[in-house]
């Protein structure tokens, strides 16, 4: 039976989940999105700000705000996706996988033995929960999500080999990255046509091999034709586009042509 207050359980059961994604380090960002009504919010520590303990105080209020909690690494980084289990992410999206190996490496660092090396102490995410340590180990393995990124060539060549890993959950796309190594470098276009393709290739084999497709969407469009495709986690909505986004709309509102004069900055 699905428990919709789990994560893995919606995602596994078909349910699609649209997380907000958050650069900047200010926990009440994270909160604010989970208080607007995001299912989940990701904490960027590829290239946003948080430091570990912004993340910590991030998830604490993402979790007071309802939603559940994702935090995407540094490329490599398995010993922060320990920790960042430890303190209640629910997920774990780990960029730049290329291989079996690298896959597996991430993988078995978020699950406890015989599956993986995870070690012992989630205090934070038995507490967030609502768990004793012994209830939380029953599921632990089952309920904490390791998504690899697929971003480039070299992984999508690799795609097969790295679904054959068990203890890996799913993937997620990065489709900027993609698109830029699909083209070797010549453009950056994460929505045009090679890169969604690509999307739907990789979302086709992945549900064949039982596992969950994620993908970073970059306009509502691009979230519905993911669905379509069968992708169930999508991204869409930035904090830093929102803050850009929403400044320049209320400067135009505020008047701000007229008040700045021509050729200030303002006045665009
Ligand atoms: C990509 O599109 O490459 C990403 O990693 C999204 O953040
Ligand atoms: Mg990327």
């Amino acid at each position: 039976m699905t428990d919709n207050s789990i994560l893995a359980d919606k995602l596994r059961s078909g349910q699609p989940v649209v997380t907000g994604w958050c650069l900047l380090s200010a926990p009440m960002v994270p909160e604010l999105f989970a208080r607007a009504g995001y299912e989940a919010v990701t904490l960027d520590m590829q290239h946003g700000m948080f430091d570990f303990d912004a993340a910590v105080d991030s998830l604490g209020l993402i979790a007071l705000g309802g939603a559940h909690r994702i935090a995407r690494i540094p490329v490599a980084d398995n010993a922060l996706a320990g920790r960042l289990i430890d303190m209640g992410a629910e997920c774990i999206i780990a960029p730049m996988i290329n291989s079996r190996e690298e896959a597996e490496q991430f993988a078995r660092a978020m699950k406890y033995p015989p599956m993986g090396e995870r070690s012992w102490s989630p205090r934070r995410a038995a507490t967030l929960a609502g768990q004793t340590d012994d209830e939380y180990l029953v599921n632990a393995n089952a309920r904490t999500l390791a998504l690899a990124m697929i971003e480039t060539q070299e992984a999508v060549d690799a795609l097969d080999d790295i679904l054959s890993v068990p203890e890996l959950d799913g993937i997620f796309v990065g489709p900027s990255d993609l698109s830029l190594s699909l083209s070797k470098g010549s453009a950056l276009d994460p929505n045009g046509p090679e890169t969604a393709r690509a999307c739907a290739d990789i979302a086709r084999k992945t549900i064949a091999a039982g596992k969950i497709a994620g993908i970073f969407c970059l306009s509502a469009e691009k979230v519905e034709e993911a669905v379509a495709q069968g992708y169930r986690l999508m991204s869409y909505g930035i904090d830093t586009v929102f803050i850009d986004h929403s400044a320049r709309v209320s400067l135009k509102e505020a008047g701000a042509v007229a008040l700045a004069g021509p050729g200030s900055k303002a006045g665009y």
